[in-house]
């Protein structure tokens, strides 16, 4: 695998779930892989997990880690070809792409969106710019529009907890007070797409998602409905797509609490995290026995190394 920018990157998901499943076993055992190779990690952009476990994920690799938040600590970087850069940008990403390549054998780049220009995010200018001037691999930590290392981690949580059925697994918009991005959603979405589920996703009308990622997946407005016979509640706010990054409505009722989790099969409760307690998920649902969060945090880990080690491979 060269880079690592969407779920469709993997050759067979269902194959990269078990590898990761048997790496969380056994998390050394290619721990030679990585040596004498660097990792650099450009964050535009607040991380907890995805920092962390990324940098766990090269370790146990072998790999050596290097972090910078590019925001506040490089220089600003001009992304449009041909401009005139006597403004407040300092350096081009085509040198600057290259200049890190020279530092690392792996560069992955967190950048959000902007959630003003619907059609510039959509072009993923500071990923899409690094896979064209980076001359190594580039890993996704959550680009505009996609965040595929916590989709491959949700599909390993759903393969540890799985049903002896077909399970069906809902994506459920919850509010929150900041207008949130549609990356995690995004590739959630991707990813069910590969899965056998009866997989339902279900928001309060204005939270349309982009019709080309939804696809066929069956939407439906009425949460207690979606959450009938649950197995998996996934539980994620983002904003409007079609009045692009706006808070259309702040639907309290739309939060999740146990109430509406006795309406499933004793479902699993998922969230990628951070999660605004008593906002988007009640204290109690949250701190149930059904609730996977913890460990879906902890199989960022796996879904990190599974995706170096498979780039790695390619390096030798
Ligand atoms: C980010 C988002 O919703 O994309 C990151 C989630 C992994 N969340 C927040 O900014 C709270
Ligand atoms: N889930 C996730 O990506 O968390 P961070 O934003 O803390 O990295």
């Amino acid at each position: 695998m060269k880079n690592y920018s969407h779920i469709n990157d993997l050759k067979n998901l269902q194959e990269t779930v078990q590898e990761a499943i048997s790496l969380k076993n056994n998390e050394l055992q290619f721990e030679s892989l990585g040596k004498g190779k660097t990792i650099c990690l450009l964050f535009f952009n607040n991380s907890l997990r995805t920092r962390l476990s990324t940098q766990k994920a090269a370790q146990n690799l072998g790999m050596n880690t290097i972090v910078m938040n590019f925001d506040s600590e490089g220089w600003q970087l001009e992304f449009e070809d041909g401009v005139v850069m006597n403004q407040n940008k300092s350096e081009h990403v085509k040198e600057a792409a290259k200049v890190v390549s020279q530092y690392c054998d792996i560069v992955a780049i967190r950048a959000f969106a902007g959630l003003v220009d619907k059609e510039k995010d959509e072009t993923e200018l500071v990923l899409s710019s690094f896979i064209k001037y980076a001359t190594v691999p580039v890993v996704n930590l959550e680009s505009s529009i996609g965040h595929p290392l916590q989709a491959l981690a949700d599909a390993i949580t759903l393969e540890e907890y799985k049903v002896s059925h077909k399970p069906k697994v809902v994506l459920s918009w919850a509010p929150h007070s900041k207008a949130l991005p549609h990356a995690v959603v995004n590739s959630f979405i991707d990813m069910m797409l590969l899965q056998e589920a009866d997989f339902v996703i279900t928001h309060p009308v204005g939270y349309e998602l982009n019709p080309k990622i939804v696809k066929n997946s069956k939407v439906e407005y009425n949460q207690e409905k979606a959450f009938e016979n649950a197995d998996f509640i996934y539980v994620k706010n983002w904003s409007s797509y079609n009045d692009y990054g706006k808070i259309v409505s702040q639907d309290e009722n739309w939060m999740i609490t146990s109430h509406k989790m006795e309406h499933t099969n004793n479902a699993k409760f998922m969230h990628c995290l951070p999660v605004r307690r008593n906002v988007v998920v009640s204290d109690k649902v949250i701190d149930s026995e059904n609730s996977l969060v913890i460990e879906q945090a902890n199989n960022r880990t796996y879904s990190a190394q599974i995706v170096l080690k498979k780039i790695l491979e390619t390096l030798k």
